[in-house]
């Protein structure tokens, strides 16, 4: 019998890679979306998986969709990948952000200890929960403790913390992988390596003439999802659920990012680059440089992208599509 597996946040970025890696294992794929008034922007990273996958409406802070949702399909897997996944916005929006990131895996996991309990399930924990915390060697990994420096990051801990608990306490195999982030071309236009690549693109092609970030500064460690998804999969496949982080082990700055992909299009950065309040944090979370040993050694993962690749790919992929008007994200 095919396995089944459950995902929320089918329709961004990590649900459909996800959703592609386990049609390509044979597995029956089925996903939630939420109800949008624009119904077609909600499914644009997945038309290409149209009667592929099955797709139902649903909702983490309605606990109701997902109790009819795990008794129908009874899934064998669970990937818990829906969130209000933006940070800044999450300043603006904190408690529709507690809610969906937080009581949401509280709602899902109670579901399933109801209605699937022999399921397993995958919490998408993020490097956001380490925040100002970073190790003397200067990285973060399983070991590091958590100081998160926003809302979502507070979330993220509840719901990293929560998953923890429904493993010890009810035996369930409730796992959480920490990933770093992770972009690709379907990553959306308001996360720093979409802005930058499109924008840049756009200058390129005399249909923009600034581009305006907030800071600079911060580094991240940029993998690429299609890498990380398999990640995912690699932890839920085992028998016992062990947390682990997933990264490259390689960190930029906002400014490094914005400097290679000016150089690839020939553009001069300091003719369009500049900085505006809007685009800061109340709090940033300055650094981030995941250890990523872990899962390397005890599950064999690597991720397949450099960081070059990750941005040509993107670079590209935007020349083609920098003026596609039915790409929505
Ligand atoms: O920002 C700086 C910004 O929004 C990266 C999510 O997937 O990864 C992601 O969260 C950095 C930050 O990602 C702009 O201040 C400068 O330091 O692309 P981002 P993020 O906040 O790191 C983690 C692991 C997650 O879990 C999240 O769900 O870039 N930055 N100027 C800017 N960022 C944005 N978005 N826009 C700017 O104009």
């Amino acid at each position: 019998m095919k396995k089944k597996a459950f995902i929320t946040g089918i329709a961004g970025q990590d649900g459909s890679y996800l959703s592609e890696l386990l049609l390509e294992k044979d597995y029956e794929v089925y996903g939630i979306v939420r109800r949008n008034s624009i119904t077609e922007h909600q499914r644009n990273r997945l038309t290409h998986l149209d009667n592929k996958i099955e797709l139902s409406y649903g909702d983490l802070i309605d606990k109701s969709s997902l109790d009819n949702v795990l008794k129908k399909i009874k899934p064998d897997e669970i990937y818990n990948l829906g969130a209000q996944s933006h940070v800044r916005v999450s300043f603006e929006i904190p408690s529709f952000t507690f809610q969906t990131n937080a009581l949401g895996v509280f709602n899902i996991l109670e579901s399933m200890r109801e209605f699937s309990p022999k399921a397993k399930f995958y919490q998408a924990s993020s490097s956001e929960m380490f925040g100002r915390s970073v190790d003397e060697d200067g990285c973060q990994r399983e070991t590091t403790k958590f100081e998160p420096t926003s809302p979502y990051g507070c979330a993220k801990v509840f719901g990293y913390n929560l998953t923890k608990h429904y493993r010890k306490a009810y035996k369930m195999f409730a796992v959480n992988g920490i990933l770093f982030n992770h972009e690709s071309k379907r990553r959306g236009s308001n996360f720093v390596t979409t802005k930058v690549v499109k924008t840049a693109v756009r200058i390129k092609n005399k249909l923009e003439n600034e581009l305006v970030l907030g800071n600079l500064d911060s580094s991240r460690d940029w993998g690429h999802s299609s890498d990380y998804v398999n990640a995912m999969h690699l932890i839920i496949s085992q028998d016992l659920p062990v947390d682990y982080v997933v990264s490259t082990g390689e960190t930029r700055t906002v400014r490094d990012l914005c400097n290679y992909v000016f150089l690839k299009l020939d553009l001069d950065l300091k003719k369009y680059l500049k900085t505006s309040e809007k685009f800061m944090r109340p709090e940033e979370l300055p650094y981030l440089k995941g250890d990523s040993s872990k899962i390397r050694n005890e599950l064999k993962w690597s991720p397949k992208y450099s960081f070059e690749d990750l941005i040509d790919e993107m670079i590209n992929f935007w020349q083609e599509n920098y003026n596609n008007e039915n790409l929505n994200y």
